[in-house]
């Protein structure tokens, strides 16, 4: 027998609970034929060949507690059982067992019993200040889900750009979504409602759910220049291609404001058929405290009113807000008393602190591309804190999940999204979804190195950082 080089712990993010049986091993192939329920079966895709029977199995059953997500999975000489409550939780054990075949196709023995810490493990990905087509988005879902990343939030708007078609609103794409619109005028482009749509669908049939922000009332340049009569004294504005930020703003005392933005929000409500909607609310230093929290109590309340949760940046916690909306926190400061209370209140906070998970961060000094506000964010700053000690007032029970942003200013294509998000998403990814104290960075170090030839072999621009010892490639 070949001497087994896998463990069954070599898996990104580190399951709940490994129990390896060292002298077994199952090989799979093309070929092995692999069993599943219809409801499941298209997850089960390209593991193998789909049959009625055969060694790998896997059912839907209930699973003493594993949760939605969760999964159990056991490997014996003789096969391999995949067991869930919901499909999801199939899906993910799959991309654990791909992880593990990588290469030979030789699965280590013993079981896995895995579920997710945080129900919200998302990525963002800014299409205004550079679009994105459908298929490179797509591709990138592709890219995650392999981590278990299971939200796609789209940042669909800002000063640069709008990047979704609104019915009865053509001018906001028209000039909004035009050429030379994007950083630099570098990025043009937008989704019409069904391509959006076509997204939405290919996201979730992998378990992933979209989370588009509209962002307002600031980063709205773009919506001003296509609709002059937002302004504040109706004068048309010039379009902007710079980086700067906090200079736009709709205007919380005329109606006009209203009528556009329940137009939009109804529109995105209605494609969208996730529980999230993303008003944004970042920012906003050219709108007074008191137009931003006169604004936020008329906008706030739309989402519910259209079936969704609101969920907003952290400044939103300056407003009232109604129940069920959700606080993103993405500023490196250790303190936010206002985010404090909302958790206090009962709001559920998605983590994205700014220094740990800002993937346009650049890396280190010599990182060509991104961002540095925030300071450098290597591999090991990425993966090394807890979501649930990250502010003092917000406890583990207050943390829907960890986010990490990719901001598109300096972005001019897909490999430099896959530079900046590789290796880093999957040192998020674990963060949001392993046992904190089933996480080390030593350990995590170790297991992502094993993914630099798989990227390499498929196409992915990653980043080889120093921080790891990659294999020879
Ligand atoms: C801050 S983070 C912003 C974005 C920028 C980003 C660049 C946040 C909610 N707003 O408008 O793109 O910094 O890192």
């Amino acid at each position: 027998m070949r001497p087994q080089t896998k463990r069954l712990g070599d898996v990104i993010p580190a399951p709940a609970l490994v129990v390896p049986e060292p002298a077994v091993t199952f090989t799979i192939s093309p070929e092995t034929a692999v069993s599943a329920p219809p409801a499941a079966a298209a997850v089960a895709a390209g593991l193998g060949s789909l049959a009625d029977d055969g060694p790998v199995r896997l059912q839907l059953t209930d699973t003493d507690g594993l949760g939605p997500e969760g999964y159990r999975l056991e490997i014996t000489a003789s096969g391999v059982s995949l067991r869930a409550a919901e499909p999801a939780g199939l899906f993910w054990g799959v991309q654990t067992l791909r992880q593990l075949a990588a290469g030979d196709g030789v699965l280590p023995g013993g079981v896995i019993e895995d579920r997710p810490r945080f129900a919200y493990r998302g990525a963002m990905l800014d299409l205004a200040r550079h679009f994105f087509t459908p298929a490179e988005i797509k591709a990138h879902v592709d890219l995650l889900v392999q981590f278990k990343i299971n939200h796609l939030h789209l940042h669909l708007t800002d000063d640069q750009g709008w990047r979704l078609e609104i019915p009865g609103w053509p001018r906001l794409t028209e000039t909004g979504g035009g050429p030379g619109t994007g950083c630099d005028g570098a990025g043009p482009g937008f989704l019409t409602l069904a391509e959006y749509s076509d997204v939405v669908a290919y996201a979730a049939q992998r378990f992933v759910t979209v989370v588009p922000e509209i962002d307002m009332p600031g980063h709205v340049n773009a919506a001003l220049v296509a609709y002059p009569e937002l302004t504040a004294d109706g004068q048309p504005v010039p379009p902007r291609t710079d980086a700067e930020v906090g200079y736009s703003s709709l205007v919380a005392g005329k109606e006009e404001t209203y009528a556009f933005v329940e137009a939009v929000l109804k529109t995105v409500a209605d494609a969208t058929p996730g529980p999230y909607l993303h008003i944004g609310g970042d920012e906003c230093l050219s709108t007074s405290a008191e137009d931003y929290r006169t604004f936020l109590a008329r906008v706030l309340p739309l989402p519910g009113k259209y079936g969704k949760r609101a969920v907003g940046w952290h400044e939103i916690a300056a407003a009232d807000l109604p129940e069920g909306t959700v606080v993103q926190y993405w500023r490196p400061e250790e303190q936010n008393p206002a985010v404090d209370a909302a958790a206090a209140a009962g709001r559920e906070v998605i983590m994205s602190p700014a220094d740990r998970v800002y993937l346009d961060m650049k890396y280190d000094a010599s990182t060509p591309i991104g961002l540095d506000w925030a300071g450098l964010v290597p591999v090991e700053r990425a993966y090394d804190w807890d979501p649930a000690r990250r502010l003092p007032g917000v406890p583990e029970e207050s943390v829907l999940g960890v986010a990490a942003p990719l901001w598109s200013e300096t972005l001019r294509g897909p490999a430099d999204v896959q530079f900046l998000t590789f290796p880093r998403l999957p040192a998020v990814a674990e963060v949001g979804w392993s046992p904190q104290e089933r996480r080390s960075w030593a350990s995590f170090r170790e297991r992502v190195a094993a993914f630099g030839p798989r990227w390499e072999a498929a196409g992915v621009a990653y980043f080889r950082s120093p921080e790891i010892d990659w294999p020879a490639s």
